[in-house]
This record gives C-alpha cells, sequence and structure tokens, in this order.
C-alpha cells in the first residue's frame, strides 16, 4: 500500500544522470528523485576493499554490500600431461593451412584440465550480500515528498532525503552513506528531524551463510565453495554495529573481511575467530565521532580525486563554460570507480569492479585477459592515478609463477604466459574451448600495463621490479614462435573471439594473428627500452630487436582495411565485437603511417559504430587516436545510450533483466552496459575521453615524445578546460580552449623528458 502511494508522490519520472554543474566548484553528482527500482539504478560506494550500494529505499533500505576478494574456488593445477606433445601436429596443421583441423584438435587434446570456467574450482567473484535496514515502524502516515538521492563524486559520499508527516507534522529523513578509505568500515549515518528514529537491521545472502546477533552487533559469517572437496573455501565474516544512538541520530558501521589473502599468500586457512577478530578491529579503531571519520574520509579521497578537473561545452553570455553533455562526468566517474575498487586493495578491479549484486556474477566476475582488465586500467595513468597501480602490478607477478608453468606444460618453452581466462587464483592455462581460449598474448598484454606504468612514471625502481615479468612475457612469445611463408608468427593463437570463415567453415584457430604480432612488436620492444635503461641483457635485447624484424609486416587488404588475420579471411561476424587487430592503435603504437592510419579508418567504418558497452569505449580510443574527434563523440554518444530494461525470470547467470535492443549502453546509475553491467565499458570511456583531450603515446626517431593537445575534440566542445591530466615522461598538462582553439596551455615537466608540442593535434 505504500508503495502505491509512493507511485503517485514520487515515482513519477526517475531522474536520468544528473548533470555537474559545469561551475568552478566543479560539482559532479549523479541525482535520482527516486529510490532505486532495480540495482542499476544503486549508487557505487567503496574504497577498494569494501563496496556498498545503498538504494535509498523508503521503509526499507537495502545496501548490496561487496568485498573484494570473495571468491570461491580454489588454486589447482590445471596442466594437461598431453596437450604438449600435441603441440607439434597442430601447427603442422596450421602450416598446411588446415584450421579446421587445427582447432579440432586442439578442442580434443590442447585445453586446461577439468572443464576451465565452468569447473566449480575456477571459482567466481560474488556480492558479500545485503544490509538490511527497516524504518516501517516509524512511518504512521504514507505520504512523502522532496524525495532526493545522490552520489557526489567531489567527496565520495552518497545521500538520500525526504520528507514524511509524522503526527501531523512535517518531518525529515536524512541518510548519508561512505566507505571509510582511511578506516575500513562502511558507514551510514541516520537522521530525522521531528520524529523519532525508529529501525532494526540485518544482513541477508542467499547462500552459504549464518547470521548471529550479540547485544552490540549482528554478524553474518560462512565460507565459499572451493569447489575441490578436499579443500576449505574462502571463509568471510561482516559486522555490523550501532556506534553512535540518541532519538534522531544514529551511525551503523559495517566491515567485512575474508582470509583470501591468507590462503593466496601461503595457502593456509585462517579460522573464523581470527577474522571475525581482525573485522571487529576495524570498528573499534574507527573514531566514532561521525563529523572526523567522514572529514578524514572526505580529506583522504580528495588526494586523489581533486588531481583532475575537466570541463567542456560551450562559453555562456557570462564566459563561463557550459556543459552540453556529460562527458566530464563521464570521464570523472570512471576516476572515482578506479579510486574505489583499486585504492589500498588486494586484487585489481575484476569484470564487476568490485560491485556485484549476484553469487554467480556473468563471467564469473573473473579477469578476462582478452581486453578486459586491460581496459580496466586505462584511465589509471592518464588520469593521474598512477599511485593506483600496486594491485594490477601484484597482480601481474602473481600470475607468473603459473604462467611460467603453463609455458613449460603446454609449450615447453620458458617464459610465462596468460590466456583468456584468469582468475583470482591465478589460473593462467588455455581454456575449456580454443575457438574463444586459444589466444595466448593476454599475459603478454596485461604486463604492459606495468611498462606504461613506467613510461607515465619513469620510476626505475619500479622498472627493475616488474623487468623479469616483462621479459618473462616477451620470452615466452619469442620461443614460440614459429616460421610461416618466411616470416615468424605466434601459434596455435587466435585473433580474440572472431571466426572467420575456411574453406566455408568456421574457424578461430589460427598462426599469426595480426593482434599476437602487434603484441609481439610492442613487448619485444619494451624488454628492450627497459634492458637499455636498467643496463642489462643486451645479448637478449639484440636477440629481440632481430626477431622483431622477422615478424610478419601488417597487411592491408584490397578492400582497404588492416588485415585481422594473415590472410584475408571474410570474417563471420564483420561488426565483431572485438577490433583485436587495432591493438597497435590503441592501446598499442605500431599502427603509425599514413597507410595504416588509413586502413584502420577502413577497418572501424566496416565494423560499425556499434557494438557491447566496452567495445564502443575502445572505440572511442580508437577514433582519438585517429585525430577525429566527431566519430569519436558519435562513440561516447553510442556508449551513453540509455539502457532499457524489463524484469524477467533469472537466466543462467542469475540476470533478472531482459533489454530492449542489444542492451549495450549506460544504466541509470552511469554503470556500464555490456549487458549485463561491466565495468570495463565505464574504464575504457574515461580513458577514451582523455584520450580526447591529450595524447603522449608517440615517439620520434630520435626519442623526442609527442605531447598532443586537444587531438580529437569535438565542434560540440568549443571551449573547455582540463588541468592534472598525465602525459608520458612525468608531464602533467593545464589546457584551455575556446573557440576550439587552445587558449592557454601549461606543462609541467619536471623530468625534462625532450618533448614536442602539437596543439590541436596534427
Ligand atoms: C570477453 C568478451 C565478452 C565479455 C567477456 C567478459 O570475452 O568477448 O564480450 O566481455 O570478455
Amino acid at each position: 500500500m505504500i508503495l502505491k502511494k509512493l507511485s503517485i508522490f514520487i515515482f513519477a519520472a526517475a531522474l536520468f544522470v544528473g548533470c555537474s554543474k559545469q561551475e568552478k566548484t566543479d560539482t559532479l553528482d549523479i541525482t535520482f528523485s527516486s529510490p532505486a527500482q532495480m540495482w542499476e539504478e544503486t549508487l557505487p560506494l567503496g574504497n577498494g576493499r569494501l563496496g556498498a550500494m545503498p538504494d535509498g529505499g523508503i521503509t526499507k533500505e537495502t545496501l548490496v554490500l561487496n568485498e573484494e576478494t570473495m571468491w570461491s574456488g580454489c588454486s589447482w593445477n590445471a596442466s594437461n600431461p598431453e596437450a604438449k606433445t600435441w603441440l607439434p601436429e597442430i601447427r603442422k596443421k596450421l602450416l598446411e593451412g588446415d584450421n579446421v583441423e587445427a582447432e579440432n584438435l586442439m578442442k580434443e587434446h590442447f585445453t586446461c584440465s577439468d572443464g576451465g570456467s565452468c569447473n566449480p574450482k575456477y571459482g567466481c567473484y560474488q556480492t558479500l550480500g545485503e544490509f538490511v535496514i527497516d524504518f516501517s515502524e516509524m512511518f504512521s502516515d504514507t505520504l512523502f515528498s522532496d524525495y532526493k538521492r545522490g552520489l557526489n563524486l567531489n567527496n565520495a559520499v552518497s545521500n538520500t532525503s525526504f520528507t514524511f508527516n509524522y503526527n501531523g507534522k512535517k518531518a525529515k529523513f536524512r541518510r548519508e552513506y561512505f566507505v571509510s578509505i582511511l578506516q575500513n568500515v562502511i558507514v551510514v549515518r541516520l537522521e530525522t528531524e521531528n520524529a523519532p528514529l525508529k529501525f532494526s537491521y540485518n544482513f541477508s545472502r542467499k547462500e552459504n551463510a549464518e547470521f548471529l546477533k550479540t547485544d552490540s552487533a549482528v554478524v553474518m559469517k560462512g565460507m565459499l565453495n572451493s569447489g575441490d572437496e578436499k579443500k576449505e573455501g574462502v571463509k568471510f565474516i561482516a559486522i555490523a554495529k550501532v556506534v553512535n544512538r540518541t532519538e534522531n541520530e544514529a551511525v551503523i558501521m559495517i566491515s567485512a573481511n575474508t582470509d583470501y589473502q591468507k590462503i593466496i599468500e601461503n595457502k593456509v586457512h585462517n579460522d573464523f575467530a581470527t577474522i571475525r577478530n581482525a573485522t571487529e578491529l576495524l570498528i573499534t579503531e574507527a573514531p566514532k565521532n561521525y563529523e572526523t571519520l567522514k572529514n578524514a574520509h572526505i580529506k583522504e579521497y580528495k588526494k586523489y580525486f581533486d588531481r583532475v578537473s575537466v570541463e567542456m561545452g560551450k562559453t555562456d553570455d557570462s564566459g563561463n563554460i557550459q556543459a552540453v553533455d556529460s562527458a566530464a562526468l563521464y570521464l570523472q566517474f570512471g576516476r572515482y570507480l578506479l579510486i574505489c575498487s583499486s585504492l589500498n586493495a588486494t586484487l585489481p578491479p575484476n569484470l564487476q569492479g568490485i560491485w556485484a549484486d549476484a553469487i554467480h556474477t556473468a563471467w564469473n566476475g573473473d579477469y578476462h585477459l582478452n581486453i578486459n582488465v586491460q581496459m580496466n586500467h586505462w584511465p589509471m595513468e592518464p588520469g593521474n592515478l598512477s599511485d593506483l597501480s600496486e594491485p594490477i602490478t601484484k597482480y601481474v607477478e602473481g600470475l607468473v609463477k603459473s604462467g611460467e608453468n603453463t609455458a613449460k606444460d603446454f609449450y615447453g618453452t620458458d617464459g610465462w604466459t596468460g590466456h583468456v581466462l584468469a582468475n583470482a587464483w591465478n589460473f593462467t592455462a588455455p581454456s575449456e574451448d580454443p575457438s574463444w581460449g586459444a589466444t595466448f598474448t593476454g599475459g603478454a598484454w596485461i604486463a604492459l600495463q606495468l611498462w606504461e606504468h613506467f613510461l607515465f612514471t619513469k620510476d626505475t625502481e619500479y622498472l627493475k621490479r616488474v623487468y623479469p615479468v616483462l621479459k618473462g612475457a616477451a620470452e615466452f612469445l619469442r620461443a614460440n614462435l614459429f616460421e610461416f611463408n618466411g616470416s615468424l608468427v605466434t601459434g596455435p593463437s587466435s585473433s580474440p573471439e572472431n571466426a572467420f570463415l575456411k574453406d566455408g567453415k568456421r574457424c578461430c584457430v589460427c598462426a599469426g594473428p595480426t593482434m599476437d604480432t602487434q603484441i609481439c612488436l610492442e613487448i619485444f620492444s619494451a624488454v628492450e627500452q627497459a634492458a637499455g635503461i636498467l643496463k642489462t641483457d643486451t645479448e637478449y635485447s639484440a636477440l629481440l630487436k632481430e626477431t622483431a624484424s622477422r615478424l610478419p609486416k601488417m597487411k592491408i587488404s584490397p578492400k582497404g582495411y588492416l588485415q585481422e588475420w594473415l590472410e584475408d579471411y571474410d570474417e563471420v561476424e564483420p561488426h565483431h565485437r572485438h577490433v583485436s587487430h587495432l591493438f597497435g592503435l590503441y592501446p598499442g603504437t605500431s599502427i603509425n603511417t599514413p597507410e595504416l592510419y588509413s586502413a584502420a579508418k577502413e577497418t572501424l567504418k566496416r565494423r560499425g559504430d556499434e557494438g557491447t558497452g566496452w567495445s564502443r569505449a575502445w572505440k572511442i580510443n580508437f577514433w582519438a587516436r585517429l585525430q577525429d574527434g566527431n566519430h569519436a563523440y558519435k562513440l561516447f554518444k553510442n556508449l551513453m545510450n540509455p539502457v532499457v530494461t524489463t524484469k524477467c525470470e533469472p537466466d543462467k547467470w542469475g540476470n533478472t533483466v531482459s533489454y530492449s535492443g542489444s542492451g549495450a549502453g549506460t544504466f541509470k546509475n552511469m554503470f556500464c552496459s555490456h549487458p549485463p553491467f561491466q565495468i570495463d565499458g565505464n574504464f575504457g570511456g574515461s580513458a577514451g575521453l582523455m584520450e580526447m583531450l591529450l595524447q603522449s603515446h608517440e615517439v620520434k626517431a630520435d626519442g623526442t615524445r609527442i605531447i598532443r593537445v586537444l587531438p580529437a575534440i569535438p565542434d560540440v566542445w568549443q571551449s573547455g578546460h582540463f588541468k592534472g591530466l598525465k602525459a608520458r615522461g612525468g608531464i602533467t598538462v593545464e589546457c584551455s580552449w575556446k573557440d576550439g582553439k587552445i587558449t592557454d596551455l601549461k606543462i609541467d615537466n619536471p623530468l625534462n623528458e625532450r618533448i614536442e608540442v602539437e596543439k590541436n593535434g596534427r
């Protein structure tokens, strides 16, 4: 009944993204005028370890909770003892042009043991559960008004407020929520005016959890399925306590912990008492004064977030810049999500970031290595968040040992590799189906993110640390190249998830897909440069240089596009979401001549401007590198496509919504929709917008780095200003423009990098 009345008063129209007020105060809000109707309307908060998404419900508030290490599954040896013996035969088939048979052989003999990602041992990232606060006791009347709910990106605090009648008087209810960056706690403050505050609260979780109550706390504890009956799974505990209570105010603190770190580091498990004590401590140690806690959180958050400001649009009569779209908000939302999913985190953001509402998340909420986890990190360096690189660095370092075993067991070579699947348990083996899982350049690709970190920071200590990771990734690829029509090619591999027609049959497995060659070029060059800087491995560097010169040259089809494969096969799906052969355009650098740029343009035209969420985001970056601002902008608009959903019965992934059209675009809470929600598109889109404003990837033959300012702004951004974006070489840039022309430019180049500045692109 309450809901029915509410629908009359406030559910009339759910506000789409509240646009930033583009004033000097730089207010960046996502606002709604009604409670969330679905999870994708709730607002994400996080501190890298804990995530919370309040729905702003009036009589019952539900916060979806996350803890970044809630991973089922376990480490297991996924080697397949017979695989290596089949490698020569598979390569022979490729040399003979019998790709179909090569793929069949791989399917039968060259996959991981025990079924890969379908095996419960592979595991999946899971929601921690829900925290439900029930206020139904409080309301005697069912009239509510002035409802507001929002997330302020400037301070990483969310709030809900509304007015209601209490004993014939107007009463107010204000709620505030944040996940403290300094203390590892979720904080919820409830406050009423003119009415007493009454509520009860508890956790809920669909499986594997027990719920306990003590005088001072509610507790949820459980153990996730390891997938192996001989092994314990990850244990978790969540605790909620009211730490301050008056008639009109209450502050609730929630914290959670698991023993994942202990398992991954030492292969031992904690007992529940140890995890519980650690979790209790987090709450005990947090200051109990709400304002102190909140102000400290905001101060710390701002150290990261406030490094960048950006506005673009048109100049109004008083000379201020007025936003014409939500680009600035989207760019900053990407940075916000990265801070909230990476700062002090154990693991890097997965397909869900850290925000999941399901036990069985789509694609296991894992770390796909054929675009997704890489894209998650694209805004990090240009977005001035370099110091968040530890989780991804540690993660890649963690893959090495497993990747070395995979290199030895499957390919009989040194070095390390990752394929398409990767999880919290360092899975690196080829997956269960070669048609999408054969790509073996995933490890090298993600290792290149560490090289990017060096390029942006020039931190040689860091380079020393990660050099073995880079070298191992390069060595695996070098050692696995084989001669094919006079060149050295990778294989058996595939161009991520795209199929071609071979003698009328659908096939994916091939030798020397263009993307692999481009990744080889990039990682070999990174190792050569790193070895030079660190004054080591002179001979090995020379070997890599010589090997790179024998890789196949990129081929342009007579039809004008860049070939995805060595042969000009017809694609089964010409509009396929992956555009892997343009790796060399972005994030790579090997597409760098007028001929290759024009072939890349043709490729993009042929692929089209649609695709999944992340595919649209990637295309923003491509068009930015091609310095076509209007086309990049078109892709941004496509990425912002409002997703329209209807509720349905859960599908095999547990999704309870169906989508109209492709479902790709942006949800009301600004989460990117693949569909379903997948955070990579948020990060890729944010990076794409940065790439439209500033580029620094190109280095001239004499070593001079080109700093390209406003290389790809669209006509609609007549004027604008950005500050704090980073260029490679430790450079920080600030720029203002009007009528499409730069009016003010500051380049801070503390390391005296040799640079040349290009204004408005070429
Ligand atoms: C890759 C993509 C899919 C999806 C999955 C998580 O395999 O091809 O579209 O994003 O990762």
